[in-house]
């Protein structure tokens, strides 16, 4: 059949050409799909459909900290199933939901007040760009219009994710779906400064005084927001320099600018704190969060707002509907379970303090690595690193696949993108775990090279 470019060896039957798969080269896979099938997970491992285990050095795609099929989570999942497995989004709610958001401001960093939610983080970035234009029109500013995201940045894939976002493959095909009115804050990332940083590095917080250029350009009665992830993930972890983030929050406060921290990444303890926002002491207005919320079991994503902004909207008649935003599974049942189920785990196990024991040992592993053939740079932070890769010649991308397939051949599941391999291991790794995790990349490197 034409669009059916493999059946896999094992597991008969098993036809590919129908599923156009996500952020994939979906031909090269479908071709060379060998330990690419998952079939089950259980605690840090995966099992190909093949049989292989494969150990989770990215956490999932950063969700899934605690470990696959955690009794807790599975079992809070399987009883709401049962109890209320759905309930309408609007005008409507259910008990979980309510107490979800209490939790979820109760972890929040001091002063933040309401969580709206949505699905996705794709779904938290754009409800926040919206709520933060309509915050200012409610508070009779309606020319503060203007959104400014980073060069570099993700923010999902959504039309105001990508118009905020930074990756130009995000962004050029989409071209004319791309909003007007939004400028881009230079990324921070020097090598020449800041190559094989361990943790923030020391250089660059002069940086965010380009928001201070874009003011003086625009004028600050045009600008709504900036939204910023604290620390970069997709980017291959870009590192906030010491400082930065308390410039760009000054310079906002000075200019009645919103400060928006994209922590669908760095929300729930990737950085050793709830957020991000706690790691850097510096507090934003509105937080966007999905991922580690559910563990990644259930989607989730949301928006959580200081009270000032959901204040704004509250006037007109008590009986008019405020925001007009919403989606049919806002707040789901089960979603809201499963996060309830995720937060007591992630307390029980007191998570954060374990991430924040891993720290060191991650950075002292990957920062090894250095003098390693082929090595541009090595990042960390939290637990999370990144080993950006040199180009080989005339082969964009060619030898972070080539580890990529050894780490897989050797039961190492990494992330790869462009030239660059990132780990985010999950909390409830050992140090023998990680350490291990970090030989075989070696392995991987020096097989590569
Ligand atoms: N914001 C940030 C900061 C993200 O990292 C999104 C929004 C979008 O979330 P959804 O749930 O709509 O995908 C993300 C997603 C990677 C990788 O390899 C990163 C993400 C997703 C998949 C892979 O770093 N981030």
């Amino acid at each position: 059949m034409k669009n059916e470019p493999a059946a896999l060896a094992q597991g008969p039957g098993l036809r590919t050409g129908a599923y156009w798969m996500p952020f994939t080269s979906n031909r090269y896979l479908k071709r060379n799909p060998r330990s690419r099938i998952l079939a089950s997970a259980q605690g840090a491992y995966y099992t190909t459909v093949e049989g292989r285990r494969l150990f989770d050095c990215f956490s999932g795609l950063w969700c899934c900290p605690l470990g696959h099929g955690h009794p807790k989570i599975a079992e809070a999942v399987a009883k709401q199933v049962k109890e209320l497995d759905y309930s309408p989004a609007f005008q409507m709610g259910h008990p979980k939901i309510f107490s979800l958001a209490e939790r979820l401001v109760g972890l929040a960093p001091q002063g933040m007040g309401q969580v709206f939610f949505g699905n996705s983080g794709s779904e938290a970035v754009d409800t926040a760009l919206k709520i933060a234009v309509a915050y200012h029109r409610a508070k009779g500013e309606a020319s503060r219009t203007r959104l400014i995201g980073r060069e570099r940045g993700y923010h999902g894939v959504g039309m105001g994710g990508i118009s905020v976002g930074g990756m130009a493959a995000n962004r050029k095909m989409f071209a004319p779906l791309i909003l007007q009115g939004v400028d881009h804050l230079p990324h921070t990332y020097d090598a020449a400064q800041m190559g094989f940083s361990r943790g923030q590095p020391k250089w660059g917080a002069q940086l965010a005084d380009e928001l201070e250029r874009l003011v003086a350009l625009h004028d600050a009665s045009t600008i709504a927001a900036v939204i910023v992830e604290p620390m970069q993930g997709s980017a291959g972890v870009l590192v906030p320099p010491l400082g930065y983030l308390e410039r760009l929050r000054a310079i906002c406060d000075r200019h009645g600018i919103l400060l928006i921290f994209d922590e669908v990444i760095t929300g729930f303890g990737r950085l050793g704190q709830a957020f991000g926002a706690q790691r850097f002491g510096v507090v934003p207005d509105m937080i966007c969060f999905a991922k580690i919320v559910t563990n990644g079991v259930i989607p989730m994503g949301g928006v959580i707002v200081k009270p000032a902004i959901y204040d704004a909207f509250m006037t007109g008649p008590e009986s008019a509907v405020e925001l007009f935003h919403g989606y049919t599974y806002s707040g789901h049942p089960v979603a809201a379970a499963a996060a309830h189920a995720t937060l007591d785990a992630l307390a029980a196990e007191d998570a954060f303090a374990r991430a924040r024991e891993l720290e060191p040992v991650l950075e002292q592993g990957i920062h090894s690595l250095k003098g390693e053939p082929g090595i541009a740079d090595i990042r960390n932070i939290g637990l999370a690193a990144a080993v950006e890769l040199e180009p080989m010649q005339g082969k964009p991308g060619a030898r972070a696949l080539k580890v990529f397939e050894h780490g897989l051949d050797n039961g190492m599941l990494y992330r790869f993108t462009g030239e660059t391999i990132a780990v985010a291991p999950p909390f409830i790794a050992t140090k023998a775990e990680i350490e291990v995790m970090v030989e075989k990349l070696r392995a991987s490197i020096r097989a590569a090279a």
